[in-house]
């Protein structure tokens, strides 16, 4: 009877068809480089959930990438977004999640708002995590407390994908 009942698991598990991309609640963008989310997330969930897909949030490494995201796709992107930075660790070190490299230090290729990031909120929570927020229409990064859910862009990386 248990082997008869493990034949079956095993036969529906094989059964069961991979889910697509909007039944997992993602939507392509930049010809399919990216991923935006339909859901919210905190940030150390939206990074797993990009993680459990062979993809991870989005790491913005160029110019030309951020001006893709924030340009050619800005009605794309929500007022909040995460993105896959974070200075979880060392207060102030920000790196990528994925690759682990550090971007504090290249402020040519950081895209901050103003006063950002500002380390902690009005009532004093730290933000350690890093999203693109809409300030007065243009897309530019802030950092944000980790466990606030907002929606998020998995980044398609051949290379771990
Ligand atoms: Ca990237
Ligand atoms: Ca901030």
């Amino acid at each position: 009877m248990k082997v008869i009942f493990c034949l079956l698991a095993i036969f529906s598990v094989a059964a069961a068809k991979p889910k697509t991309l909007s039944e997992l609640g993602l939507q392509p963008f930049a010809d399919g480089q990216y991923l935006l989310s339909s859901f919210i997330s905190s940030w150390v969930d939206a990074s797993n959930f990009c993680k459990s897909i062979g993809c991870a949030l989005a790491d913005v490494t160029t110019e030309d990438e951020h001006l893709l995201l924030t340009s050619v796709y800005a009605s794309s992107i929500p007022d909040r977004v995460w993105i896959g930075g974070t200075d979880l660790g060392t207060e102030g070190n920000f790196y990528w999640g994925q690759s682990l490299e550090d971007f504090s230090a290249d402020v040519n290729l950081t895209f901050w708002h103003a006063g950002e990031p500002s380390g902690v909120t009005l009532h004093g929570i730290p933000e350690h995590c890093v999203q693109y927020r809409r300030f007065n229409g243009a897309l530019l990064w802030n950092d944000a407390p980790c466990e606030n859910e907002y929606q998020f862009i998995c980044e398609v990386k051949p290379s771990v994908c």
